[in-house]
């Protein structure tokens, strides 16, 4: 198995996953900007050009970072990242999405219409970008008062795939420059709680 990396927010997704399992796959670290990713050996892996990428040893290869994390969660059930029982489960996948489609893809959305490096990769509309940044407030403001019951993590008690897709998110937060208000005591405390994991260096 060869884990296809690079210093970019979904591959880290897969190895704060890695880290949080105590996993240990075999990596080749791609050059990002240096355009690696679009060199004509990578697409002839995927079409997409993207990181994560995982290749089995009969030459499968899997990508999309939460597909990924689920295929190790298969080979690797504990400790149990996606959920124990039905419910688990259910909450689980229930905040991974809203964490990736309420907070992680605005905030992607910022980078992909405002980065010269994804310029010709879409049609960037700048203002696109800035009304995601400006519609983020609430958004920060809606996961606030979701936590204000004193929940440790994002689905309940236990640490989840969940908080990974949020670490994710928080660290495109810190790469397009979106401070998560301090205003904010319980979302503070969540994003002071996942930066102190070891995972956080993964
Ligand atoms: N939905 C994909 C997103 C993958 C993705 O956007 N990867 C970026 C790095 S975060 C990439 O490889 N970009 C290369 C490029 O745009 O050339 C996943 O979760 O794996």
């Amino acid at each position: 198995m060869k884990f296809y990396n690079a210093a970019a927010p979904s591959p880290r997704r897969v190895r704060i996953f890695l880290a949080e399992k105590g996993i240990e796959v075999p990596r080749i670290d791609l050059d990002l900007p240096g355009g690696e990713t679009r060199s004509a050996a990578f697409r002839r892996k995927t079409r997409l050009c993207e990181v994560p990428l995982l290749e089995l040893d009969d030459g499968t290869v899997i990508t999309e970072s939460q597909a990924i994390c689920r295929y190790l969660e298969a080979l690797h059930p504990a400790p149990s990242l996606f959920g124990r029982d039905p419910l688990e489960r259910a909450e689980i996948e229930m905040w991974d999405r809203r964490m990736e489609l309420e907070i992680m893809n605005p905030l992607g959305q910022i980078a992909r219409h405002s980065f010269a490096f994804f310029a010709d990769k879409l049609t960037q509309v700048p203002a696109f970008a800035e009304a995601q940044r400006s519609d983020l407030a609430g958004k920060f403001a809606w996961l606030d008062e979701e936590l204000s019951d004193g929940r440790p993590f994002v689905a309940g008690e236990r640490f989840s795939a969940a908080d990974i897709t949020g670490m994710t998110a928080v660290m495109i937060a810190d790469f397009v420059e979106v401070a998560i208000p301090a205003a904010l005591p319980h979302l503070s405390r969540w994003n002071a709680a996942i930066r102190a994991r070891p995972s956080w260096a993964a």
